[in-house]
């Protein structure tokens, strides 16, 4: 007697409608064939369970995922779009990306990117400003946008915070963050940073004649990042900083609403992505929560630099870059599924990481002028200090868009000299 119906979830000759939402996996079996395997995949993600039923209606075929693709160790998996709660994150994550990663019948699975139909992302609001919003905000036309955290990550009082945030802007940076591990502490309470910082962006502002803004760090329970939201928007911030990964994308999706009411931007800082995507053969890529951070609506999110300290190779960056960036994205044989992001703006990539200004070049060669470059102990380690260290990072990207070599760039630029004396072109491990 059949005592499963796994095999009913492959269906090799089907061909995806533009209204179902599909997944690319990458799975290695444990104790059961290929096949079986790709079914089990497609079962335990929609509608499926271990074994056959006394009631099966013919009705359950309409929501029954389908693998419709196997390529070795890669499957291509159509899920009919009724099932989707629209706007709904968290029930598309316990689906695709639920039961599925703990089945014993697969050694591993990597859910490598997700294609999103045009009627699924329409129930969200995507990024508010996309890349030209945020230009426009800051009124930075071409050049990368810049930014740097206060280090060390945590320690510095409210004031000192501000001190620092104040030397950065005049440097010439854009912006000021906080780490993703500073919220409120008794040290450095979260009003006490946004009043003591809003009054130096002022003073900044006034003596540079420039734009300053900051991402200050709202993480935390939902209800007090709402309060922290109004805190950030009534003292004249344009922008939330949230760690999306760790607050959870129910909590993000309700910020998102909040931010359009208080028309903010938001800036994603994704601590915690390493354990979900570190792992090339299990777990979920960053391509996959960067998209999903796109269609909620981040308008900035952290990517990776390639040459910095933190992991992320240089295809995979690319990738990413890409998938927040374009409109129209083509599918590349197990490794990218085509989308299409319609009306949906663009997110802007954000490189952080190990950054000071003698690599900036080899970064912006790989990344393009579309990103936010943070740049923080590589400014605030520099010999002659933060303030320093910002103009040598910003005469580094000068010199870049310029097409002058640093070297020659910094025999009339003293910070940047100094810059390159201390860290070279290090690659920071
Ligand atoms: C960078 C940073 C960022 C990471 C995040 C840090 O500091 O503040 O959080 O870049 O990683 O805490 O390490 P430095 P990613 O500039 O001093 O290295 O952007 O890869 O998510
Ligand atoms: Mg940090």
């Amino acid at each position: 007697m059949k005592t499963d119906w796994y095999r009913d979830f492959v269906d090799l000759k089907y061909r995806p409608s533009s209204t179902d939402l599909v997944c690319l996996f990458r799975f290695e079996p444990s104790n059961v064939s290929r096949t079986e395997a790709a079914g089990r995949i497609a079962s335990e993600s929609s509608a499926g369970t271990w074994t056959t039923l006394s009631k099966l209606p013919r009705k359950i075929e309409g929501v029954m995922a389908r693998s419709f693709e196997i390529m070795g160790n890669h499957v291509k998996v159509a899920y009919p779009l009724e099932i989707w709660e629209p706007g709904n994150v968290p029930q598309l994550l316990s689906g695709i990306a639920g039961n599925i990663f703990g089945m014993k019948a697969l050694e591993n699975l990597r859910l490598v990117d997700v294609s999103l139909p045009a009627r699924y992302t329409s129930h969200f609001r995507g990024p508010e400003f996309g890349i030209e919003g945020l230009r426009r905000i800051l009124k930075v036309r071409r050049r990368p946008i810049t930014g740097a955290v206060a280090k060390p990550k945590i320690g510095w009082s409210a004031e000192e915070h501000a001190r620092i945030a104040y030397e950065t802007w005049v440097g010439g940076f854009d912006l000021v963050k906080d780490d993703e591990n500073l919220t409120s502490a008794s040290f450095n309470r979260f009003e006490n940073r946004v009043r003591l910082c809003s009054r130096m962006r002022d003073r900044a502002e006034k003596e540079t004649g420039l734009r300053k803004s900051a991402l200050i760090n709202i993480t935390g329970e939902t209800n007090t990042m709402v309060g922290r939201a109004r805190f950030l928007h009534d003292h004249g911030f344009e922008y939330a900083m949230i760690d999306v990964v760790t607050v959870g994308f129910a909590a993000l999706q309700t910020l998102r609403e909040i931010c359009h009411d208080y028309k903010m931007a938001i800036h994603a800082h994704r601590a915690m992505h390493a354990a979900l995507d570190r792992n090339p053969e299990h777990g979920v890529s960053m391509l996959v929560l960067a998209k999903v951070c796109r269609m909620i609506g981040v308008d900035q999110i952290h990517v990776g630099t390639v040459l910095g300290k933190l992991v992320g190779s240089r295809k995979e960056i690319i990738d990413i870059r890409d998938g927040i960036t374009r409109t129209r994205i083509s599918s590349r044989r197990n490794e990218i599924l085509k989308q299409n992001w319609g009306m949906t703006k663009a997110t802007l990539p954000v490189s952080s990481g190990g950054l000071h200004p003698g690599i900036i070049p080899d970064v912006l060669k790989i990344m393009g002028n579309d990103i936010a470059l943070l740049v923080s102990g590589g400014i605030h380690g520099h010999p002659s200090g933060t303030r320093a260290g910002a103009t040598a990072a910003m005469q580094a990207i000068n010199a870049t868009m310029q097409n002058t070599p640093l070297r020659e760039y910094a025999t009339a630029h003293k910070e940047l000299r100094e810059a390159l004396e201390k860290w070279g072109r290090l690659r920071p491990q």
